[in-house]
């Protein structure tokens, strides 16, 4: 959630991190068998001995911690007293704290409705963490509640994480900027563009991950659980993920406050060492900590040196003057750039289903064939010429008219060249939908290309790679707007 749309949550929020001077959220996790020996009194029960435990918390750390976050599910490891337990825990909690209930909710909508019930009206509690995973109408309920807030499960602290979250996968439909990225940047672009009202729950575990999060999500708060007994860096996890305004984190500590000798002394070293970094002169800038981690960076560097992207002035066939000149057929001479171009385009062709890819001469033959070993997909290719001899084929390899074919092309400027082997196609009997290119150009090709039914994919669009080498200083910020101003011409031509 962002704060530019004041919810009451993300209000409270801002008011208790301003008033503590505090990005600390404290964890109420009680488990009887690390509770502090010191709370059992002979004959109080268990939950009695809890409730006095989380009391002594709540009031050892309110002046250093901006919020509290209860996990529903060490109240529920207690049986029916557990649920007294979290009530009696939550009305202990003084106003002004935002309470976010670590409940991890997600199910099909009606269910999603009593769960929201059950959190927002019956526990009444400020937040709620969610799994994002059965999608957006699964979230729809709780964002319902206009006023809560609401912490979606993005890249979790825990190693399992990786067993899901971290799947590359590429999204045409609407991430056709970028090549294959993990799953959880799918969740953090998309939950995040839902509504404002939606923040993201990134384990301190995984700061490089983090980085990615903050890039494309540059705006919304996120709950950082995994610094103290999992070990997360608080200093990485500073450096990767603070707003520039110096907030956007709130970070959890659980096990790392209840189980210290001295909780109210352990909650102000977290919240001292966070302001430390928050107000010290050499932090690196979030934009640093970005920049180093960006999965596309090395793509794009390794485009620039094999010099298959190249600056200056150039004459192209048409006799215009380029400040850019792109030439993919150079990467049969890098085969392992080769194949990692070609799992990119994999990732686009997982997506449609079809019979063949077709490769578009010569710069795409290789790449086609790349690709095809890469997905498993037969290839077959229409020749620049027919032959006049032999069989006569016009186009190379199996095929049999009616069979769907995905056409493979190095990179998209007008259009036209795709038109013209998509044409040829066509003219065969096969059917024609979609293209694959690794660059777009943005001259107007996707469009032209629309017009004539083909749906065109690229892996990354040319203002993205010219952002990521102004970024990395491998090309001048003057050099990539005189490349912008260069495509707007030949766009507008
Ligand atoms: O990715 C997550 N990791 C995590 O630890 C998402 C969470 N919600 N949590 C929760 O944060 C976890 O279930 C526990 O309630 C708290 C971390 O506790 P501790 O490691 O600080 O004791």
């Amino acid at each position: 959630m962002s704060d530019n749309k004041a919810t009451s949550f993300s209000a409270k929020l801002s008011a208790s991190i301003e008033q503590r001077n505090s990005l600390l959220c404290v964890g109420l996790d009680p488990v009887p068998d690390q509770m502090p020996e010191r709370y059992r009194n002979g004959d109080n029960s268990v939950t009695d001995a809890l409730l006095a435990w989380n009391l002594a918390l709540i009031g050892a750390t309110a002046p250093y911690t901006a919020a509290y976050k209860p996990n529903i599910a060490f109240y529920e490891a207690l049986g029916p007293d557990g649920y007294t337990l979290l009530r009696r825990t939550i009305d202990a909690i003084p106003p002004g704290y935002p309470i976010i209930l670590d409940a991890k909710r997600g199910d099909i909508g009606n269910t999603a409705a009593a769960y929201a019930k059950a959190c927002f009206e019956h526990w009444g509690v400020d937040a709620v963490t969610l799994s994002p995973y059965l999608g957006r109408d699964s979230l729809q309920p709780f964002l319902a509640y206009e006023d809560k807030g609401l912490f979606v499960l993005c890249r979790t602290s825990n190693p399992g994480s990786a067993d899901f979250q971290e799947l590359e996968i590429s999204d045409w439909r609407t991430l056709d900027r970028e090549p294959n990225q993990p799953l959880f940047m799918h969740v953090a672009k998309s939950a995040t563009a839902w509504s404002s009202s939606v923040g993201l729950v990134v384990g301190a575990t995984f700061p490089e991950s983090l980085a990615e999060v903050r890039r494309v999500a540059p705006q919304c708060w996120i709950l950082v659980p995994g610094v103290g007994a999992q070990g997360g860096d608080l200093e990485a996890t500073l450096a990767a993920g603070l707003r520039a305004d110096g907030a956007g984190l709130l970070i959890n500590a659980s096990r790392g406050v209840a189980q210290a000798d001295d909780p109210a002394e352990a909650a102000r070293d977290i919240r001292d060492q966070i302001n430390q970094y928050r107000t010290g002169a050499t932090r690196p800038t979030p934009q640093k900590a970005i920049a180093q981690s960006s999965a596309y960076d090395a793509l794009f560097a390794s485009l620039v040196e094999l010099e298959a992207v190249k600056f200056g002035e150039f004459t192209l066939a048409s006799g215009v003057q380029s400040p850019i000149y792109v030439d993919l057929r150079l990467l049969v001479s890098q085969p392992s750039l080769l194949a990692q171009v070609a799992g990119l385009y994999a990732g686009l062709l997982g997506r449609l289903s079809c019979d063949r890819i077709a490769g578009v001469p010569y710069a795409a033959l290789p790449i086609g064939t790349a690709v095809s070993l890469h997905a498993g997909m037969p290839l077959i290719y229409p020749r620049k010429e027919a032959k006049a001899y032999g069989l006569g084929r016009d186009i190379e390899g199996a095929w049999s008219p009616g069979e769907r074919v995905v056409i493979v092309e190095d990179l998209i400027t007008s259009g036209g060249s795709t038109l013209k082997t998509a044409e040829r196609l066509r003219a065969a009997g096969l059917v024609v939908e979609h293209a694959l290119v690794l660059i777009d150009r943005e001259q107007g090709g996707p469009e032209h290309l629309a017009d004539h039914g083909i749906a065109v994919h690229s892996v990354f669009k040319l203002s993205a790679m010219l952002d990521s080498l102004v970024r990395q200083g491998l090309i001048s910020a003057e050099r990539a707007e005189s490349v912008r101003a260069f495509i707007r011409e030949q766009r507008t031509a």
